[in-house]
Formats: C-alpha cells, structure tokens, sequence
C-alpha cells in the first residue's frame, strides 16, 4: 500500500467519490493549512487503483468554484428569474418548517421531497430526509429517473440486482459491452476489459452510437434503439437450433424453458435484422461467438433500458448465460448492477415506521413535468402538489419534457425549496435557496453499482461559508417542527454507522482503510441459487404473469419507433457527455470547455440530406419541444438516429434549451422509468 506523501503541515484524508457512477472510486485528499490541496485516487482500492476519471480529477476546482453557494437565499424576483437575498439560516428555515407545518395540518400529501443520486451517499441522500418526510406524512416519491425499468427486469429474472464481480471480467474471453459506453462512464470496468483484451478475449459492443467504446471493440453491433430485445431473442434462436445450449445447467437451474424455447424460435436472425437495422450475418456471428466462447461475460448498462420495452430487453439479456451455462465459471454470466449485494440497513435508516399507519400515494419522478402542472393521472387521485422539497437532482435540465418541468416549477403557488451547490436551473426556480456541503465537507457511507465493496467519506476540510449537510438541514427542520423522537438528533457519523447492518461489515477495515470488501462468492450462481421464488433464473415469471403480464420476455417496439413518423423521421438518443455526470461540471469550466457546447451528431446522409453542414447551427424539434445545438456530421452517428449529449444546463445552452426539451414523459414497460431514449424529432439548419 502506497501512502500518499505528506509533509508536517499536510495530512490526507479518505474519502468516496459520490457521483451517481457504477466505480464510486476511493479518494485521497491532501490537506493543508484546511485547504484541499490534492484529490488522488486511493491506490490501495483495487478498484481504483490510484485512478480518477477526467471530471473528479477536477473535483477541486469544482469545489472551489467562485460559484458556489455559501448562505441560505430567499427569492426577491419572479418564480425562475433566479434572483435572491440572502437570509440567516434560522430566518430560512424557521419560515420553511411554519410554510410545511401549514400545507401538512391540512393536506401532508401536498408536500413532495424530490432527490435523486446527485451523492450516492447513503447518509446525505436517504437517511434524516426520508425519516422527515416520513414523519410529516408527504408523498412518497417512486425515484425511477435512472434504472428501474432494468432493475425491475433483474429482480423477475435473476431475483434482484446481483450478478458477477466487476473484476472477474477480466479473465473472461468474450465479453459483450451491451448498452454501455464504458470508457465514459464506467472507466473502471473498462480496465479489466482492456486487461481481458490483451489476454485474447473478444468484446464486441451493442450500442445505436459508435461510441468511444466501441472504438476501440472488435466489433460494433449498431442496431436502432429499442430493438435489444429483438436482438436478445434472435441470439436464443441460434443458440437453440445450433445445440449451442447447456442442457443440464437449464434442467437443473432455470423455469420456463419450454415456453421460452417456443417464443425464441419465432425469431429467427433475418426478423431481428429487419427490425434492429443490423446485418443478419452480424446476428449470427455474434450468436456464434457467444454460443461457443467459454466463459462468456455480459456487461449490460442502463442505456438499453431508457426506451419503451425496456424492461423486457433487458429480461431477454438476462436468460441469456443461464442458457449457455455461463454462470459456471466466475468470469461468465453478466452485471447490470451490483447494488442488490450490500446489506443496507435501509428501515433503520429510512424509518417508514414514522409513517405511522398512514399510506401517502407515490408520485413518478419521471414525470415531475405532469405532477406539477397539475395531470390528474401523475398525481394519482391526491391533491395538487402545494411544496416541493429538492435536493440531490437538478429536475429541471434532467427530466423528460422540459417545457412541462419549467412550467410546473414557474408555478407562483407552488412553495420551492431546494438544497443545492450551485445556482443550477432547478435553483433558479427555488423560494429558498440552501447552501449544501460537497463530499469533501461532510461524512458519508456508500455502496457501489458496480463494484461490492463498501466505502467510508470522512470530511476533508471545513464547509464552505454557511454550507451545511442536507441531514443538518432536515434535522433542524425536525426540530423546528419539535418532534422529539431520538433518531432526530442523529449526527451525520451515527447515521454512517447505521446504514449497514453491523455485523455485516468489517468496520475496522472501513475505518482503518476507507473500504470494506464485502465477503461473496466467487461465481454466485455456478450451482443455482438465484434469490427468485423458486431459486431458479426465471425464464417464465409467474410474479409477472399474476399481473396480467406477458410472462415471458419479449420485444417491444418503441412508443416512437424509428421510421414511423413522416413528420419525425430520426430517432433521437441523449447518452451522457464523457466530461459531465448527468447536469453535474457542466458549470465547471475545464470541463466545459473540454465539451465544447451542446451538439447532436448526425450521419453524413442524414445531414447531406438536410443540407446541414458539420459545425452547422440546428433545431431539433418534435411536438414537444425545440433545442438549438451545433450539428457535428459524425462516424459516431448511424443513419436515421441522431445523438444528442447531454445532459447541458439549459442556461449555459442555447436560447436556455437542451436535450430535455424534446424527450416525452411516457414510461417503460416495467419499472415506470422515463423513456429518453425513446424519441423522434427532425432536425434543420438554421441561421446562426
Ligand atoms: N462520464 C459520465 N459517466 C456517467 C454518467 C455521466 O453522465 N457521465 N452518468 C452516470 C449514470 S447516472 C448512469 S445511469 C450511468 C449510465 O451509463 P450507462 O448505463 O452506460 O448508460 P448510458 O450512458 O445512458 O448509455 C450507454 C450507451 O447505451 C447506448 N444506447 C442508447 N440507446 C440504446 C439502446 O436502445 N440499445 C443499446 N444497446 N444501447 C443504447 C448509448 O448510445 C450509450 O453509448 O453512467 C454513469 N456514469
Ligand atoms: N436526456 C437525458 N436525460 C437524462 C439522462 C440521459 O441519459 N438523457 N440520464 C438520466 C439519468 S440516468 C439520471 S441518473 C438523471 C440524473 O439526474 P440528477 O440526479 O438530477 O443528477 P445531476 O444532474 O447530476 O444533479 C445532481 C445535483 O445534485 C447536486 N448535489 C450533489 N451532491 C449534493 C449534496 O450533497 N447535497 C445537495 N443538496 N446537492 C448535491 C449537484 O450539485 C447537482 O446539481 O438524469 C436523467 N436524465
Ligand atoms: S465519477 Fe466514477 S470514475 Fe470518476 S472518480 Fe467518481 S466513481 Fe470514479
Ligand atoms: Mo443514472
């Protein structure tokens, strides 16, 4: 273990990275004089290995940044105008916990707290907010923006979010990078990718976009979005009429193989190039090589499962190594998400018991643009949202349908507090402005998507000016509002050691090395024991089938399928900017500029077609929405699918638009996630 050097006046500090990013590496700041001289990765991490990406490799400037929010802001001008006065904190939050007490004597259900994983952390972003929100009986929130139309489709099929280890990739021989642009977005899986390369393994990468990653694969499947499903089905049809099938691994392992089998044969190659956009004689190869390679890995990443069957594509993924036996050896099978190992102690942190007996309805993050204008539907037969409580996210750039989220947030009667480090577009929209800490000025715990070790965030430095934590906040909310029960007058250390159950981690390890690897299996399901109802991979789900669900895994076209619309012929994807997480950086200026600005790639026929030359300013419009970007004519773009990177601050985009402007509310087929992938627009040249 190589300990970073420090002199008398210097000490460094342990931390995790918080974003919403399936490495959440090790951090080691550098501290002197209280100022955060250095961040490193924390080499003693295996997975990390001393490594950050581009973005947190700027983390100190981001957390210098002039632009920081460092007092509590109450607003002066029109609801969006994003003007303010600063406030003492007891003046803000006296007035904020009197505006709740009010709205809750009445109507608790009026009141919604909106988060998602702006940290990961599990003590700054579900820990006193939920217990408060609990407590005064708000509407629960389903937080769907993300993963759950493939969580949901893990848990049916392999019984939860459970798969290989991350760093057993690299001993695999084939491995198949399935709606995952790894190199930007899991950097360090893409380490082991590298190392499984150099010891002669194929990757081949399924992508719509010829994305960083796939350049560097040996091959590209670049089929149209939404169709992996479709693909998934074709692969079973070759694997069952070559015999490429182990046949005492499904006897013994999975349900459903008759009727999985009947279904698999109604696709063979030649429908799923038709409906994939694809060569069949790519389906086939890759049918072969998966069908004969040992072992064979699957990376599946969330990409694939924004669109309307998505849910089902990522099922039909999911049967796929049980067919094949894969799961035989530790460096065969497939990860999606590894989060569903780790013991967290989520009903001690959360605390539904404050619930109290009551059932507030559940509202759908993903469609906050519907459940703040208003949608009887969106608010589930309650009242109208009267507050809105929002921390950790930046709804108004990520949400689908922008035109309907800004409208909901402009509302004069709605009462808006967000908790935020920067004046992002939600901010602007905000009655009261808190000031939050960063990951280097408070304490954390995390688990991982990617990888199964637990990691512990001490604080670095001192907050910034009057930052706080946003467990400070709802604690002092509590006791404004003088509820009295202990587990309010948590500190943010006590709720680190309350979020995994105790006996299940090695805390002296956490404490000592800032991980803890959890102690797991090496091949988890070599002999079965998939935690479904039966134990079984579950080809055939009867949970599904009780809903009146298609019990088996199919593929479902998209809302907008690609070619449907004469008026909407290209089809629209908006995966994450390499230099950017989500709406995070885009206001830190190395990294900005890294970017360039908002641009949408578009094949050379497509933009020919247009008259629309490579640089060109353009509007992207649909029914929806209208967002003005560059045009770059890209080898990235296939034709008839344009990509839009995201995800831009509307006001440091053009004419305040981005990618949201045009992505719709609809929702997927399990999961009720949002459907950004799922979009048709036409794009034109216009003066610049
Ligand atoms: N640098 C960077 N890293 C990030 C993020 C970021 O914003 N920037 N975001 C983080 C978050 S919140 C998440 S959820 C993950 C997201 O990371 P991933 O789970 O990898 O998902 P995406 O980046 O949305 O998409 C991955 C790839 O899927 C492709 N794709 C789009 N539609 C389809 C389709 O229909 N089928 C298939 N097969 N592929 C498709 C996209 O072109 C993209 O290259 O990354 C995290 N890491
Ligand atoms: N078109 C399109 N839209 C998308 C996506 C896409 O691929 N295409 N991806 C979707 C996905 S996968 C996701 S996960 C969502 C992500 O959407 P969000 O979860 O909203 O993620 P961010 O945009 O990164 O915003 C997180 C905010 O939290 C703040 N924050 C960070 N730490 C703290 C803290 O400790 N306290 C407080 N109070 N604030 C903090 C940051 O400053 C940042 O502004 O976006 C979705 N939107
Ligand atoms: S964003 Fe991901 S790759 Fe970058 S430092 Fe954080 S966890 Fe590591
Ligand atoms: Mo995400």
């Amino acid at each position: 273990m190589t300990a970073p050097t420090t002199t008398p006046d210097t000490h460094t500090v342990l931390g995790a990275c918080p974003h919403d990013c399936p490495d959440t590496c090790g951090l080691v700041t550098t501290v002197q004089g209280g100022v955060a001289i250095k961040l490193q990765g924390n080499a003693a991490h295996r997975h990390t290995g001393g490594v950050l990406c581009t973005k947190v490799s700027r983390y100190l400037e981001r957390n210098a940044h002039p632009e920081r929010l460092t007092q509590p802001l109450r607003r002066v001008g029109r609801k969006g105008e994003g003007r303010f006065e600063p406030v003492s904190w007891d003046e803000a939050l006296d007035d904020i916990a009197a505006r709740l007490t009010a709205i809750a004597a009445d109507q608790p259900q009026a009141i919604l707290p909106y988060s998602y994983a702006g940290t990961m952390g599990l003590v700054q972003g579900e820990s006193m907010d939920r217990r408060f929100f609990h407590k005064l009986g708000a509407s629960l929130l389903d937080r769907t923006i993300c993963s759950t139309a493939g969580g949901e489709a893990l848990g049916y099929t392999l019984g939860g979010k459970v798969g290989m280890r991350i760093e057993h990739f690299a001993e695999s021989k084939l491995i198949l990078i399935w709606g995952s642009n790894a190199i930007a977005s899991n950097l360090h899986f893409w380490r082991h990718a590298q190392a499984a390369k150099r010891a002669g393994a194929r990757l081949v990468c399924i992508d719509p976009r010829r994305s960083e990653t796939a350049d560097k694969c040996d091959d590209h499947i670049a089929l149209l979005p939404g169709t992996d499903g479709a693909l998934a089905l074709a692969l079973m049809h070759e694997l069952i009429v070559h015999d490429w099938l182990d046949h005492d691994y499904i006897a013994r392992h999975t349900v459903g193989w008759d009727q999985l089998r009947e279904r698999a044969l109604q696709w063979p190659p030649e429908r799923a190039a038709a409906v994939c956009g694809v060569p069949v004689a790519q389906i086939e190869a890759l049918a072969r090589d998966y069908g004969t390679t040992r072992p064979a890995a699957i990376r599946l990443n969330y990409g694939m499962q924004r669109v309307r069957g998505g849910g089902n594509a990522a099922r039909a993924v999911a049967c796929l190594p049980a067919l094949v036996g894969a799961w035989r050896h530790r460096a065969g099978g497939l990860l999606l998400s590894a989060s569903g190992q780790f013991p967290v102690d989520r009903a001690t942190l959360h605390r539904p018991d404050l619930l109290a007996g009551r059932q507030p309805r559940t509202l759908n993050m993903s469609r906050i643009g519907d459940v703040l204008t208003g949608d009887a539907t969106a608010l589930a037969g309650g009242p109208a949202v009267k507050a809105v409580v929002v921390y950790n996210s930046n709804p108004v750039a990520v949400a689908p349908e922008s035109a309907k989220v800004a409208a909901g947030f402009a509302r004069e009667d709605l009462f808006t507090v967000v908790l935020e480090q920067f004046q992002t577009d939600t901010a602007d929209y905000a009655d009261y402005l808190l000031p939050a800490t960063t990951q280097l000025e408070h304490w954390d715990i995390h688990f991982s998507y990617g990888h199964t070790d637990v990691m512990l965030n001490r604080p670095a430095v001192a907050p910034r000016g009057q930052a706080r934590s946003n467990a400070w906040v709802f604690r002092e909310l509590a006791r404004r509002m003088g509820w009295d029960e202990p587990c309010f007058a948590d500190d943010d250390e006590a709720l680190c050691r309350q979020a995994f159950r105790p006996e299940a981690i090695d805390w002296a390890a956490l404490e000592r090395d800032g991980f803890a690897t959890l102690p797991l299996p090496e091949a988890p399901f070599a002999e079965g024991g998939f935690p479904t109802p039966s134990g079984k991979c579950e080809f055939f789900s009867a949970r599904l089938a009780a809903q009146g669900l298609d019990g088996l895994p199919d593929h479902l076209p998209n809302h907008e399928p690609a070619g449907s619309s004469a008026d909407y012929p290209l089809a629209m994807i908006s995966p994450p900017a390499r230099n950017f997480l989500n709406s995070t950086f885009v206001n830190v200026t190395s990294l900005r500029s890294m970017e360039g600005e908002p641009l949408v790639e578009i094949h050379a026929d497509d933009a020919a077609a247009r008259g629309i030359a490579d640089g060109a300013m353009v509007r992207v419009f649909n029914a929806r929405g209208e967002h003005r970007c560059r045009a770059e004519v890209s080898r990235r773009a296939r034709p008839g699918v344009v990509n839009g990177l995201g995800i831009w601050w509307r006001k440091l985009g053009v004419d305040g638009t981005n990618v949201n402007e045009l992505t719709s509310q609809r929702l997927t087929d399990l999961g009720r996630g949002p459907t950004f992938y799922d979009c048709l627009v036409q794009v034109e040249a216009v003066a610049a």
